[in-house]
């Protein structure tokens, strides 16, 4: 019934998440549908002039722009909201998308979070790869991404020389490669439109795209000369523009460094593909290259000292130093020229094979070598977790402040980990409320289900708890549980004494009949009233289920009848005064020993509770120890994968002869190992993780103690 009521429950809300969805995503079709009719209309016009001055050939492109626009109006005047949605049961997983929906809302240069997509992602539980394009207005990004995607269409392109995408569109596929991972597309603003003449706002989205994928894709159209090198310059602005630490935990550091040599380690892959490229890849002194040596080329320091060859360096040094992993992919143009504006519509014999051929590598190696996409920590980030992370990183930036890794985790740790705690509790509180059902029951079995429940709920917590570092939430859940288990047990006894009573009750009904009928007011009534009673208790004993207040139950049950009894012996003429004597020494040792007998039991239930709480608290140290393994390595492995870029890094630079930058970076690279080492043997933080536990074993116990207590029925042996 419980669960069935969740469930309803949980449809209820999520129907109503649909409805306000939809209200949302009509109004967004509506705007959408205004904005295209106002670029039909002034094309229109625009189209009619030309004829009118006699620019046939500009007319024809017109019109083929105008084509365009009409298909994306027809496009959306058929999408429904209800091909997003999807049946109850998929409702944690990865849902896929039609078609890609905006991200970051870019509204006259502030950027704002669409609340849609941020529902959309709190509905994806799997591990997300993130890949992102950036590049320059108007170089084939979107149509790129639609390629990652499968699909022809998708990410708006646009065949004027006007800007198309605007603030950050996000595609969410099934992996094509990895099951149970959600492939997340991020198209971006084209940077450098003269247009806008904001260079600040792309510096933002440059940085939003680095900060949230696991793969960068730069795209640019030509060739990678000296031009397009500087034209990435925002890679030089990163270094302010990105915080690793928050500025307590660096306060509390010795020495200040440069947080910038530490990007590597949580900065995505970067692939330069460059389009429409249609030089031949040889050099002069080398002959025939790959692509990736091309780009190493381009990447290529220089030795002086002057400005001029400190800017040179400058964006070459921040690509080489930052990213883990380069690649680069060179295309051919995809088409004839007058069949580009309509790309998308192009049936695939109408590309060129090479261009195919390209664009299938690149996907492939996406693909394949992405990661999935983590936080400074090396916490693996889910759909509802990324959503977090664009919230918090737009909301920093948007507020003026510089968007800070270590700050985001800590934040989406919060959450993550706030919800963790309310879902274990909550598979706690609905198994248990089966156990309930069945009440009372004994001790042994309510305590064996809390603990095979509470264990499966730490489970259900450390599946989404992340970063809980002393062991904060964990605590909390245990408490809730805890508390939650004593009033159970309460519960319990209450249910034990209300059937025992009853019982007892009805048993003793017969009884009741005979006092009043003066059954035992004869000579050998006391024998008789002694029969029946043995009578009664032989049948109390004998039916089932009672729970753990039986004996108790009996105990305070004929204690309140011994006045009965002793009234019973009194009169009964058949017996001597010394047998009457004797008869009430044997009724005192019989209650004495039930007494004995509830004390014992109680004695025995306390013990075997400070056992269950031993065992409890070891398997939560166990779990905890176990997960803070986890993330350990997790760390290490971040860590480790920096250093053997810095290495590689390293090496060429020993080979071409940089001694002086190879001497600096293998400073950071001790410097680097160092902090690895110091991490791996921090043992005292698993205590500072543990310790805190024990201690709530000990509150722990002490509340299931003082429930107990409460109980005024109880006397505790000790
Ligand atoms: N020459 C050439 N044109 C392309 C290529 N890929 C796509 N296009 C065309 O270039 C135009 C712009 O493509 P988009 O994918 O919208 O470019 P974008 O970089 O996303 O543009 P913005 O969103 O405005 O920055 C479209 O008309 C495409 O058909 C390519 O590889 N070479
Ligand atoms: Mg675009």
């Amino acid at each position: 019934m419980e669960t069935e009521r969740l469930m309803q429950e949980e449809k209820e809300s999520h129907q109503q998440r649909l409805q306000q969805l939809e209200k949302k995503y009509e109004e967004e079709k509506h705007q959408q549908q205004q904005e295209l009719d106002q670029a039909l209309e002034s094309k229109v016009t625009e189209h009619k002039k030309l004829i009118q001055k006699g620019f046939d050939e500009n007319a024809q492109l017109m019109s083929l722009e105008i084509e365009q626009l009409k298909k994306e109006k027809d496009n959306l005047s058929h999408s429904f909201f209800k091909d997003y949605v999807v049946p109850e049961a998929e409702i944690i997983m990865c849902i896929p998308m039609p078609g890609p929906i905006c991200l970051v809302e870019n509204v006259n240069g502030s950027l704002h979070v669409s609340d849609a997509a941020i529902e959309y992602l709190s509905r994806n539980n799997q591990p997300v790869v993130v890949v992102s394009v950036v590049g320059l207005y108007r170089t084939g990004k979107s149509y790129l991404m639609n390629r990652l995607a499968g699909k022809q269409t998708g990410f708006a392109l646009g065949s004027t020389i006007e800007s198309k995408t605007k603030g950050i569109w996000m595609w969410c596929v099934p992996h094509p490669s990895r099951t149970g991972h959600t492939l997340v597309l991020l198209d971006t603003e084209g940077l450098g439109d003269v247009d806008k003449g904001d260079s600040k706002n792309d510096a933002w989205i440059f940085c939003l795209a680095v900060l949230l994928s696991s793969t960068l894709v730069y795209n640019s159209r030509g060739t990678i000369d000296n031009t397009a090198v500087e034209k990435l310059h925002y890679v030089t602005e990163l270094a302010e523009q990105i915080k690793i630490k928050s500025p307590a935990s660096k306060a509390a550091e010795a020495e200040e460094e440069e947080e910038d040599t530490q990007f590597v380690q949580f900065f995505p892959n970067f692939i330069w593909t460059v389009r429409d490229f249609s030089l031949q890849l040889v050099l002069e002194n080398k002959g025939q290259v790959t692509e990736d040596e091309y780009l190493d080329f381009a990447l290529q320091l220089k030795k002086g000292l002057s400005k001029k060859d400190t800017n040179y360096n400058l964006p070459r040094q921040c690509i080489r130093n930052y990213f883990p992993t380069r690649k680069c992919f060179v295309f051919p143009f995809p088409a004839s020229q007058e069949k580009m504006v309509m790309i998308e519509s192009l049936d695939e014999s109408e590309i060129f094979p090479k261009f195919l051929d390209v664009t299938q590598h690149f996907c492939d190696y996406v693909f394949a070598e992405s990661r999935e996409k983590t936080v400074k920590g090396g916490y693996k980030v889910t759909g509802r977790m990324f959503g977090h992370l664009v919230q918090t990183y737009v909301q920093t930036i948007s507020s003026g402040k510089v968007p800070c890794l270590e700050n985001a985790v800590v934040a989406m740790a919060m959450i993550e980990n706030e919800a963790a705690v309310q879902e274990g509790f909550k598979l706690y509180e609905s198994e248990m409320e089966q156990v309930k059902r069945t009440f009372p029951v004994s001790f042994n079995e309510i305590s064996a289900e809390h603990q095979r429940i509470s264990n499966m709920a730490c489970s259900e917590f450390m599946k989404r708890s992340f970063k809980d570092e002393k062991g904060e939430y964990f605590k909390k859940l245990m408490e809730e549980i805890d508390k939650h288990y004593a009033e159970l047990t309460v519960q319990n006894m209450e249910a034990s004494e209300e059937k025992c009573h009853q019982i007892l009750t009805d048993l003793y009904e017969e009884v009741n009949v005979c006092v009043r009928q003066g059954e035992y007011a004869k000579p050998g009534g006391y024998e008789l009233y002694c029969r029946h009673r043995d009578k009664i208790i032989v049948e109390y004993h004998s039916k089932p289920n009672k729970g753990n207040q039986a004996e108790a139950l009996l105990e305070s049950f004929l204690k309140g009848k011994s006045a009965e009894a002793n009234l019973i012996l009194q009169t009964d003429e058949q017996l001597t005064e010394s047998d009457k004597q004797i008869r009430k020494e044997k009724e005192q040792a019989s209650l004495l020993e039930q007494q004995f007998k509830v004390e014992k039991e109680k004695q025995m239930e306390m013990e075997k509770l400070i056992q269950e709480e031993k065992v409890n608290h070891q398997q939560r140290v166990q779990q905890m120890e176990k997960k803070f393994e986890e993330e350990k390595n997790q760390q290490q492995e971040e860590m480790r994968r920096a250093v053997e870029c810095k290495l590689a890094e390293q090496k060429e630079l020993i080979q071409k002869g940089f001694d002086e930058k190879a001497r600096l970076l293998g400073q950071e690279i001790e410097q680097l190992k160092k902090e690895k080492e110091k991490e791996k043997e921090s043992g005292g933080v698993f205590k500072d993780y543990v310790m805190p536990l024990i201690d709530t074993a000990k509150d722990v116990f002490s509340t299931v103690l003082q429930y107990k207590l409460m109980r005024k029925s109880l006397k505790m042996p000790f």
